[in-house]
Protein backbone atom coordinates (compact mmCIF):
# COMPACT_ATOMS: atom_id res chain seq x y z
CA UNK A 1 0.00 0.00 0.00
CA UNK A 2 1.03 3.50 -1.06
CA UNK A 3 1.65 6.27 1.19
CA UNK A 4 -1.98 7.98 0.08
CA UNK A 5 -3.77 5.10 0.97
CA UNK A 6 -2.20 4.18 4.09
CA UNK A 7 -2.59 7.70 5.30
CA UNK A 8 -6.33 7.74 4.42
CA UNK A 9 -6.73 4.83 5.89
CA UNK A 10 -5.60 6.20 9.69
CA UNK A 11 -7.07 8.78 9.10
CA UNK A 12 -10.81 7.39 8.62
CA UNK A 13 -10.16 5.16 11.32
CA UNK A 14 -10.18 8.22 13.15
CA UNK A 15 -13.28 9.61 11.90
CA UNK A 16 -15.09 6.24 12.29
CA UNK A 17 -14.87 5.37 8.26
CA UNK A 18 -11.85 3.98 5.84
CA UNK A 19 -10.96 6.82 3.04
CA UNK A 20 -9.48 10.39 3.44
CA UNK A 21 -11.12 12.65 5.78
CA UNK A 22 -12.97 15.72 5.44
CA UNK A 23 -12.85 18.30 8.57
CA UNK A 24 -15.80 20.73 8.27
CA UNK A 25 -14.74 23.93 9.59
CA UNK A 26 -16.47 26.16 12.20
CA UNK A 27 -15.49 29.44 13.44
CA UNK A 28 -16.94 30.36 16.25
CA UNK A 29 -15.56 34.06 16.17
CA UNK A 30 -16.55 37.08 15.21
CA UNK A 31 -13.58 37.89 12.77
CA UNK A 32 -12.48 35.11 10.92
CA UNK A 33 -10.97 35.84 7.67
CA UNK A 34 -14.50 33.93 5.47
CA UNK A 35 -16.84 32.66 8.05
CA UNK A 36 -15.93 35.36 10.65
CA UNK A 37 -19.58 36.00 12.70
CA UNK A 38 -21.94 33.41 10.62
CA UNK A 39 -21.51 31.34 13.43
CA UNK A 40 -21.39 33.17 17.00
CA UNK A 41 -24.56 32.07 17.88
CA UNK A 42 -24.30 28.56 19.02
CA UNK A 43 -27.70 27.52 17.58
CA UNK A 44 -26.49 29.11 14.00
CA UNK A 45 -23.73 26.84 14.82
CA UNK A 46 -24.92 23.75 15.54
CA UNK A 47 -27.29 24.02 12.24
CA UNK A 48 -24.37 24.49 10.26
CA UNK A 49 -22.28 21.61 12.24
CA UNK A 50 -25.27 19.42 11.28
CA UNK A 51 -25.37 20.21 7.29
CA UNK A 52 -21.25 20.00 7.41
CA UNK A 53 -21.82 15.81 8.61
CA UNK A 54 -24.67 15.42 6.15
CA UNK A 55 -22.40 16.33 3.58
CA UNK A 56 -19.87 14.49 4.63
CA UNK A 57 -17.56 15.65 7.12
CA UNK A 58 -16.02 13.20 9.29
CA UNK A 59 -14.76 15.85 11.54
CA UNK A 60 -15.86 19.25 12.34
CA UNK A 61 -13.16 21.55 13.89
CA UNK A 62 -14.42 23.89 15.89
CA UNK A 63 -12.25 27.11 16.53
CA UNK A 64 -12.96 29.97 19.47
CA UNK A 65 -10.34 32.55 17.76
CA UNK A 66 -9.37 33.94 14.77
CA UNK A 67 -5.45 32.88 13.59
CA UNK A 68 -5.89 34.98 10.15
CA UNK A 69 -2.88 37.42 9.70
CA UNK A 70 -3.40 40.20 11.51
CA UNK A 71 -5.90 39.19 14.19
CA UNK A 72 -5.64 39.67 17.63
CA UNK A 73 -5.93 36.98 20.81
CA UNK A 74 -8.90 36.46 22.97
CA UNK A 75 -8.71 35.56 26.95
CA UNK A 76 -8.77 31.53 27.61
CA UNK A 77 -12.21 32.30 29.41
CA UNK A 78 -13.81 34.15 25.91
CA UNK A 79 -12.81 30.97 24.05
CA UNK A 80 -14.09 28.42 26.36
CA UNK A 81 -17.40 30.79 26.35
CA UNK A 82 -17.89 30.65 22.41
CA UNK A 83 -16.95 26.74 21.95
CA UNK A 84 -18.35 24.85 24.87
CA UNK A 85 -21.97 25.05 24.17
CA UNK A 86 -21.63 24.33 20.59
CA UNK A 87 -19.98 21.43 21.49
CA UNK A 88 -22.86 20.68 23.46
CA UNK A 89 -25.29 21.37 21.48
CA UNK A 90 -23.61 19.36 18.48
CA UNK A 91 -23.21 16.52 20.25
CA UNK A 92 -26.72 16.73 21.96
CA UNK A 93 -27.69 16.14 18.44
CA UNK A 94 -25.49 13.91 16.98
CA UNK A 95 -23.60 12.41 19.81
CA UNK A 96 -21.68 10.41 17.03
CA UNK A 97 -19.70 13.64 15.89
CA UNK A 98 -15.72 13.76 16.04
CA UNK A 99 -15.50 17.17 16.98
CA UNK A 100 -11.70 18.49 17.12
CA UNK A 101 -10.83 21.96 18.85
CA UNK A 102 -8.43 24.59 17.26
CA UNK A 103 -6.77 26.06 20.24
CA UNK A 104 -3.24 26.32 21.54
CA UNK A 105 -4.87 26.53 25.33
CA UNK A 106 -4.52 23.53 27.54
CA UNK A 107 -7.65 25.07 29.31
CA UNK A 108 -9.36 25.35 26.43
CA UNK A 109 -8.47 21.60 25.29
CA UNK A 110 -9.20 20.22 28.63
CA UNK A 111 -12.66 21.53 28.60
CA UNK A 112 -12.94 21.13 25.43
CA UNK A 113 -12.25 17.09 25.94
CA UNK A 114 -14.02 17.30 29.10
CA UNK A 115 -17.58 18.45 27.11
CA UNK A 116 -16.84 15.35 24.57
CA UNK A 117 -14.46 17.06 21.96
CA UNK A 118 -12.06 14.19 20.87
CA UNK A 119 -9.09 15.94 18.92
CA UNK A 120 -6.84 19.16 19.43
CA UNK A 121 -5.95 20.94 16.69
CA UNK A 122 -3.15 22.93 17.94
CA UNK A 123 -1.86 25.74 15.67
CA UNK A 124 1.36 26.11 17.78
CA UNK A 125 2.58 22.53 17.61
CA UNK A 126 2.38 22.57 21.32
CA UNK A 127 4.55 26.01 21.67
CA UNK A 128 1.80 28.57 22.78
CA UNK A 129 1.55 27.17 26.19
CA UNK A 130 3.23 24.79 28.28
CA UNK A 131 0.49 22.56 29.67
CA UNK A 132 -0.23 21.81 26.48
CA UNK A 133 1.53 19.14 26.05
CA UNK A 134 0.83 17.24 29.00
CA UNK A 135 -2.98 18.10 28.63
CA UNK A 136 -3.35 16.31 25.47
CA UNK A 137 -1.36 13.23 26.63
CA UNK A 138 -3.54 12.79 29.90
CA UNK A 139 -7.05 13.24 27.11
CA UNK A 140 -5.45 10.29 25.33
CA UNK A 141 -6.56 12.19 22.24
CA UNK A 142 -4.94 12.79 18.55
CA UNK A 143 -3.39 16.30 17.86
CA UNK A 144 -2.80 18.22 15.12
CA UNK A 145 0.74 19.72 15.02
CA UNK A 146 1.28 22.70 12.64
CA UNK A 147 3.54 24.48 11.19
CA UNK A 148 3.29 28.72 11.47
CA UNK A 149 6.36 30.93 10.95
CA UNK A 150 6.23 33.95 13.79
CA UNK A 151 2.60 34.20 15.22
CA UNK A 152 -0.75 35.68 13.45
CA UNK A 153 -0.49 39.41 14.14
CA UNK A 154 2.54 39.56 12.12
CA UNK A 155 3.26 36.18 10.30
CA UNK A 156 2.58 37.42 6.92
CA UNK A 157 4.65 40.84 6.92
CA UNK A 158 7.69 39.45 5.08
CA UNK A 159 7.49 35.60 5.79
CA UNK A 160 11.45 34.23 4.91
CA UNK A 161 13.16 30.39 4.32
CA UNK A 162 16.25 29.08 2.81
CA UNK A 163 14.65 26.41 1.70
CA UNK A 164 10.60 25.93 2.55
CA UNK A 165 9.86 22.06 2.65
CA UNK A 166 13.62 21.50 3.92
CA UNK A 167 12.70 23.65 7.00
CA UNK A 168 8.89 22.84 7.52
CA UNK A 169 9.69 18.88 7.79
CA UNK A 170 12.53 19.55 10.14
CA UNK A 171 10.11 21.64 12.36
CA UNK A 172 7.43 18.96 12.11
CA UNK A 173 10.02 16.23 12.87
CA UNK A 174 11.20 18.58 15.68
CA UNK A 175 7.67 18.68 17.34
CA UNK A 176 6.38 15.30 16.62
CA UNK A 177 9.56 14.21 18.91
CA UNK A 178 8.74 17.07 21.20
CA UNK A 179 5.07 15.55 21.38
CA UNK A 180 6.40 12.02 21.71
CA UNK A 181 9.15 12.32 24.31
CA UNK A 182 5.96 14.02 26.14
CA UNK A 183 4.51 11.11 26.40
CA UNK A 184 1.80 11.67 23.64
CA UNK A 185 1.30 8.40 21.63
CA UNK A 186 3.09 8.34 18.08
CA UNK A 187 -0.78 6.95 16.33
CA UNK A 188 -2.30 10.20 18.06
CA UNK A 189 0.29 12.46 15.71
CA UNK A 190 -0.97 14.29 12.55
CA UNK A 191 1.19 16.73 11.21
CA UNK A 192 0.50 20.10 9.09
CA UNK A 193 2.57 22.12 7.15
CA UNK A 194 0.42 25.38 8.29
CA UNK A 195 -0.93 26.85 4.58
CA UNK A 196 -1.06 30.78 5.15
CA UNK A 197 1.03 30.77 7.95
CA UNK A 198 3.87 33.04 7.69
CA UNK A 199 4.00 32.05 4.16
CA UNK A 200 3.78 33.66 0.63
CA UNK A 201 2.66 32.12 -2.40
CA UNK A 202 5.68 30.44 -3.17
CA UNK A 203 5.90 29.23 0.16
CA UNK A 204 2.81 27.39 -0.28
CA UNK A 205 2.99 26.20 -3.78
CA UNK A 206 6.16 24.61 -2.99
CA UNK A 207 4.83 22.98 0.20
CA UNK A 208 1.68 21.92 -1.91
CA UNK A 209 4.10 20.62 -4.81
CA UNK A 210 6.83 18.54 -2.50
CA UNK A 211 4.46 17.49 0.01
CA UNK A 212 5.79 13.98 0.22
CA UNK A 213 8.84 15.42 2.14
CA UNK A 214 6.05 16.19 5.08
CA UNK A 215 4.43 12.58 4.37
CA UNK A 216 7.81 11.14 4.66
CA UNK A 217 7.29 11.68 8.29
CA UNK A 218 5.12 9.03 8.72
CA UNK A 219 2.37 10.76 10.63
CA UNK A 220 -1.44 11.69 8.58
CA UNK A 221 -1.01 14.71 6.96
CA UNK A 222 -3.48 17.95 7.24
CA UNK A 223 -3.97 20.10 4.78
CA UNK A 224 -5.71 23.49 5.52
CA UNK A 225 -5.80 25.48 2.39
CA UNK A 226 -9.50 26.12 2.28
CA UNK A 227 -10.28 29.81 1.00
CA UNK A 228 -6.97 31.18 1.94
CA UNK A 229 -4.96 34.51 0.20
CA UNK A 230 -2.96 32.73 -1.87
CA UNK A 231 -5.95 31.19 -3.64
CA UNK A 232 -7.36 34.60 -4.66
CA UNK A 233 -4.44 35.70 -5.78
CA UNK A 234 -3.95 32.47 -8.43
CA UNK A 235 -7.92 33.11 -9.34
CA UNK A 236 -8.14 36.60 -9.04
CA UNK A 237 -11.17 35.59 -6.47
CA UNK A 238 -11.53 38.40 -4.31
CA UNK A 239 -14.08 37.19 -1.45
CA UNK A 240 -12.84 34.29 0.51
CA UNK A 241 -16.34 32.52 0.76
CA UNK A 242 -15.95 32.21 -3.54
CA UNK A 243 -12.59 30.21 -3.80
CA UNK A 244 -14.27 26.87 -3.51
CA UNK A 245 -12.94 25.80 -7.18
CA UNK A 246 -9.49 26.50 -5.95
CA UNK A 247 -9.70 25.41 -2.79
CA UNK A 248 -10.68 21.88 -4.52
CA UNK A 249 -7.79 21.56 -6.71
CA UNK A 250 -5.58 21.93 -3.66
CA UNK A 251 -7.58 19.15 -1.94
CA UNK A 252 -7.07 16.74 -5.19
CA UNK A 253 -3.71 17.32 -5.83
CA UNK A 254 -2.63 17.47 -1.95
CA UNK A 255 -4.48 14.01 -1.66
CA UNK A 256 -2.55 12.55 -4.39
CA UNK A 257 0.61 13.48 -2.75
CA UNK A 258 -0.61 11.70 0.61
CA UNK A 259 -2.51 14.07 2.48
CA UNK A 260 -5.13 12.39 4.55
CA UNK A 261 -7.32 14.85 6.25
CA UNK A 262 -8.59 18.20 4.32
CA UNK A 263 -9.52 20.87 6.51
CA UNK A 264 -12.61 22.61 4.64
CA UNK A 265 -15.13 25.06 4.67
CA UNK A 266 -17.49 23.88 1.81
CA UNK A 267 -17.63 20.01 2.56
CA UNK A 268 -19.97 18.55 -0.48
CA UNK A 269 -17.35 20.38 -2.98
CA UNK A 270 -14.37 18.39 -1.42
CA UNK A 271 -15.80 15.79 -0.38
CA UNK A 272 -16.70 15.06 -4.42
CA UNK A 273 -13.89 15.82 -5.38
CA UNK A 274 -12.06 13.19 -2.91
CA UNK A 275 -14.77 10.37 -3.40
CA UNK A 276 -13.64 11.07 -7.57
CA UNK A 277 -9.83 11.41 -6.71
CA UNK A 278 -10.30 7.96 -4.49
CA UNK A 279 -12.16 6.08 -7.23
CA UNK A 280 -9.04 6.97 -9.71
CA UNK A 281 -6.23 6.02 -7.85
CA UNK A 282 -8.02 2.83 -6.77
CA UNK A 283 -8.16 2.47 -10.41
CA UNK A 284 -4.77 2.89 -10.77
CA UNK A 285 -3.64 0.78 -7.84
CA UNK A 286 -5.77 -1.97 -9.01
N1 LIG B 1 -5.98 27.36 9.27
C1 LIG B 1 -6.74 28.22 9.99
C2 LIG B 1 -7.08 27.90 11.32
N2 LIG B 1 -6.70 26.74 11.89
N3 LIG B 1 -5.58 24.67 11.74
C3 LIG B 1 -4.81 23.80 11.04
N4 LIG B 1 -4.42 22.65 11.60
N5 LIG B 1 -4.42 24.06 9.74
C4 LIG B 1 -4.77 25.22 9.12
O1 LIG B 1 -4.37 25.42 7.95
C5 LIG B 1 -5.57 26.17 9.84
C6 LIG B 1 -5.95 25.85 11.17
C7 LIG B 1 -7.17 29.50 9.39
O2 LIG B 1 -8.36 29.36 8.69
P1 LIG B 1 -9.82 29.68 9.27
O3 LIG B 1 -10.16 28.84 10.45
O4 LIG B 1 -10.77 29.56 8.14
O5 LIG B 1 -9.76 31.20 9.67
P2 LIG B 1 -9.51 31.98 11.04
O6 LIG B 1 -8.17 31.60 11.60
O7 LIG B 1 -9.56 33.43 10.60
O8 LIG B 1 -10.60 31.63 11.99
Amino acid sequence: MGHTAQNAVRAGTLAGGTGPVVVGILNVTPDSFSDGGDFLDPEAAAVHAAAMLDEGAGILDLGGESTRPGSEPVSQEEEIQRVIPVIERILAARPEAVISVDTYRAGTAAAAIEAGARIINDVTALRGDPSMASAVKEAARPVILMHMQGEPKTMQREPHYEDVVREVRDFLARRSEYAVAAGIRPENVIVDPGIGFGKNLEHNLALLQNLDAIVDLGFPVLIGASRKTFIGRITSVQEARERVFGTVATTVLAYERGAAFFRVHDVRANREALAVAEAVLDTLRR
